[in-house]
Formats: C-alpha cells, sequence, structure tokens
C-alpha cells in the first residue's frame, strides 16, 4: 500500500515485490515428464535428423491444430524464413510495423522487401484499408501477424489478397490454442509460422512451426529445413538447416501437456485484470475475442492521458517496485535499422501504429501470478494514478531507484550521481 508518493520506491520507498515479477516466466515442464522423455532419446541413440520424437512432435501439433501439416523447425525465425521461402515469394511483403522484430526481419534475410502497413486501434492487428495504400506491381505477399493472440481478420484480409493476386501468409507467433469459434490459429491463409521460445504459450525452450493445409508448400518446407537434401546422393535445392532436434521437441512434447493448465490460468490473470483496472481511467485493458478464444499469454494495456503520466513514466514507477512490465514492441519495425526513414519500406504513415508504441505496457502473466497478486498490481496503479503529478515531477529531477534484481538498471553504481 502506497499512502503517499514517498512510500514508492521510485522515491526510496520498499519496493512491493522483493522477487521481482517478469513480464512472463517461462512454464517449465514437468520435470519427470521430461527427464523420461530426455532418457527414452538418449537411448533411442536418434538426437537429430527427423528423428521419431520430432515426428511425433509434429503430428501431435498437427492434430491439435487440426491442420494437414506440421513441419518442425529450430525457432520462430526460422519458419518464417522457410515459409516465405516456401512460398516462392518475390518483390515486396506487407507486414505490419508493430510486432516482433523477427517478422520483417525474415522479409529482409530473404532479399525481398518489407512494407510496412498501420494497424487496427481495436485489434492491433493489419488494417485493410491500410494495406491497399501500400500495394505496387511489386508487392507478391501480405504477411499478417496475430499480434498478442488477436485472430486477424482472416476472412477479409484473404478477399483482399486474392483480389489483387497475392499470398496470404501469417505470423502466429503468440497465437498458438487461440481461435474463432470454428477454426484454431494455425490453417488460415497459404501457412501460419508459430515460435515455440521459452516464452510462448506452447515452447520447445527454442523452436518454431510451419502448419498448412497445402501438400505441395509442406513438402517444400520439409525439404528446405534439410539443406535440399532428397536422399544419401542427391541434393535438389539450396536448403538450409533448419532443424529441430530431438530434445527440443521432447521439451515441445511436454509443453503441449501443459497448455490447457496455462491457458486456463492466464484467462483466469485477465480476469483478475478486468477487475483491478475496470475501475480505474486512463489505462484500458486491450481484450478483442472473448476470454474462452484467447490463450491470454499477453496481457496487454494502453496507457491514454488521463493516467496522468505516460506509459514511460509508468514503467520506471512500476520496475522500481519488482513489476517488470515491457512497452514491447518499441521502437517499432519502421522505426529501427535497416527500415528506419525509407520510404521503399515505409511508403505511408502509420499513425495508430506510432501511437500504440507510445501508449502500449504489457503487465506480468503466467503460472508466476496469482489474483492476489495482480490485487497488488492494481493497488498500485491506482496509487500511481493518484499521486501522478508528484510521481512525475520527481522523475524528472531525480535518477529514479532502481529495484535491486532490475536487468535494466545501469550496471555502474556511479551512474546516478553521474546523472
Ligand atoms: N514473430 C513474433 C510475433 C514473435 O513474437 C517472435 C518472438 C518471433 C516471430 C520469433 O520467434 P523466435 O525466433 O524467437 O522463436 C522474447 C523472445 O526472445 C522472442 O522469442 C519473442 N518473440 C519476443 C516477443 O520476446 P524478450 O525480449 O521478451 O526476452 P526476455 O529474455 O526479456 O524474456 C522475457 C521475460 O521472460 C523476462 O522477464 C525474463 C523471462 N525469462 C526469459 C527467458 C528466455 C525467464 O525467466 N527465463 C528465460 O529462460 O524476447
Amino acid at each position: 500500500m502506497k499512502a503517499a508518493p514517498a512510500d514508492f520506491a521510485v522515491l526510496g520507498g520498499p519496493p512491493e515485490f522483493a522477487e521481482p515479477l517478469m513480464v512472463g516466466r517461462p512454464a517449465l515442464p514437468d520435470r519427470d515428464e521430461l527427464l523420461n522423455r530426455i532418457g527414452a532419446v538418449l537411448d533411442s541413440g536418434q538426437l537429430t535428423n527427423d528423428g521419431p520424437v520430432v515426428r511425433e512432435f509434429e503430428a501431435a501439433i498437427a492434430e491439435y491444430l487440426n491442420v494437414r501439416h506440421a513441419v518442425a523447425v529450430c525457432n520462430g525465425t526460422m519458419a518464417l524464413q522457410i515459409m516465405l521461402k516456401a512460398a516462392g515469394l518475390t518483390g515486396e511483403v506487407i507486414v505490419p510495423s508493430l510486432t516482433f522484430v523477427a517478422t520483417a526481419h525474415a522479409v529482409e534475410w530473404l532479399g525481398l522487401t518489407p512494407v510496412f502497413a498501420d494497424v487496427d486501434p481495436h485489434s492491433q492487428t493489419l488494417d485493410a484499408a491500410s494495406i491497399s495504400k501500400c500495394l505496387s506491381d511489386r508487392t507478391s505477399a501480405i504477411l499478417a501477424v496475430h499480434l498478442w493472440g488477436n485472430l486477424c481478420d482472416a476472412e477479409r484480409l484473404q478477399e483482399l489478397a486474392d483480389r489483387h493476386g497475392l499470398q496470404l501468409l501469417f505470423d502466429a507467433s503468440h497465437a498458438f490454442g487461440c481461435h474463432d469459434g470454428q477454426r484454431l490459429a494455425g490453417s488460415f491463409g497459404g501457412a501460419e509460422a508459430f515460435s515455440f521460445h521459452a516464452t510462448k504459450v506452447m515452447h520447445c525452450i527454442e523452436g518454431g512451426a510451419i502448419t498448412t493445409n497445402d501438400e505441395r508448400l509442406a513438402e517444400r518446407a520439409r525439404l528446405m529445413r534439410n539443406f535440399g537434401i532428397t536422399g544419401l546422393s542427391s541434393i535438389e535445392s539450396a536448403g538450409t538447416n533448419g532443424k529441430l532436434n530431438e530434445l527440443n521437441a521432447a521439451a515441445g512434447l511436454c509443453g503441449l501437456s501443459m497448455l490447457p493448465q496455462i491457458i486456463e490460468r492466464n484467462r483466469q490473470n485477465l480476469a483478475s485484470y478486468q477487475t483491478v483496472l475496470q475501475p480505474l481511467p486512463g489505462i484500458e485493458l486491450m481484450q478483442v475475442m472473448p476470454a474462452e478464444q484467447t490463450n491470454a499469454q499477453y496481457v496487454v494495456a494502453e496507457v491514454g492521458p488521463d493516467f496522468g503520466m505516460s506509459r514511460d513514466d509508468l514503467l520506471a514507477v512500476l520496475r522500481a517496485e519488482g513489476i517488470f512490465a515491457r512497452s514491447y514492441f518499441n521502437p517499432g519495425c519502421h522505426n529501427a535499422e535497416p527500415y528506419a526513414g525509407h520510404r521503399k519500406h515505409q511508403p505511408i504513415q502509420l499513425p495508430v501504429t506510432e501511437r500504440l508504441l507510445r501508449t502500449l505496457i504489457q503487465l506480468p502473466t503466467g503460472l508466476q501470478v496469482d489474483a492476489a497478486q495482480i490485487a497488488r498490481i492494481g493497488s498500485i496503479l491506482q496509487s500511481a494514478r493518484k499521486w501522478s503529478s508528484e510521481l512525475k515531477r520527481a522523475l524528472a529531477t531525480t535518477p529514479p531507484e532502481w529495484h535491486p534484481h532490475d536487468p535494466a538498471a545501469p550496471r555502474d553504481p556511479s551512474w546516478q550521481k553521474v546523472a
């Protein structure tokens, strides 16, 4: 409870959480299940190269997502690159700027040009009207992102893609387990790419997959992830090494068993955040899809003018309290190198993206967080809003106190004196 501005940790008070709450902590697999699976891999002697555990993992993903093909790869970035390559794209690919930079980099790495479109203010996924403004005679595809697990309007995007003879592909890294009431993410468009990084709702520690109903695209992807090798003495094309190994696939199978439990907790956490944020003006929780359709892996809110302080000041206040919230995906792909300021990447203004990059905050969730902790976060937010003028003034004049465990804190202790 912060009864006065001086109680806030930025002003020298004790932090609310001595053990910090991270924005997310990887869900740790059941130890016995993981060790058993690892033991079986070691017993088999097959550690990688399309072994039986990778195949079991692929079959399990395809079945869960109700899609014909799942091609497992070593991470989400590789899933994107192989998917784009297997789709045979050329020229320009329209992508949102409001995404993890890997979405744009995957396009750029293939020698294609990512062209940034704006997002819808509500869903924060690609806005169809904005896509239309980015079209050129070099456009070959739309690469949409189901950001924060919000499914894109796939029907509308497909219609647009068909009208202009474009391919439609998805970065589904945030959307494992999300559905629109009928279909799960994974079977929309020509193909979808998933990240199974440790921070994702379902993870292999590091891993990813391409999912598709297109048999030929799946075949090309399989070939590409294994150097283009078709047999002991035959190589068909210039592939890469995108293979998932057996140990990571084993971790992925454990991740799949835990998925219902993780999604359930995430949804409970989302409901708790709704309760604490609903009465608080100036901070608005994003919830687009019904709770039972989202994996709720990201708790995203927008900090507006009524909150009394900027998103960045609020982040500083929270971090000092041990609430390590984040400001994904600031500065936005179009403001990062090698894209910043190039018209070929950004032919249009991106006002919604620019606003969201300044105002979005992601709050801690996952198995590490419970309703009681969210109530304490709510109380801090309430007091921060109440004392916003005092906190802002203090932040502007005094270097903030850092939480003892904050990895973002400057390492040199003399920094506070120098600043
Ligand atoms: N497309 C999209 C839309 C994506 O979001 C991503 C990845 C990709 C494509 C590419 O997929 P991959 O090639 O990565 O498979 C993370 C992840 O590194 C990245 O995978 C993810 N998106 C991105 C959104 O976030 P950070 O900057 O959040 O990582 P970090 O280390 O700060 O971790 C976040 C929190 O989790 C921290 O509070 C600490 C905690 N943590 C993290 C790790 C890795 C742990 O407690 N233990 C851990 O082992 O990047």
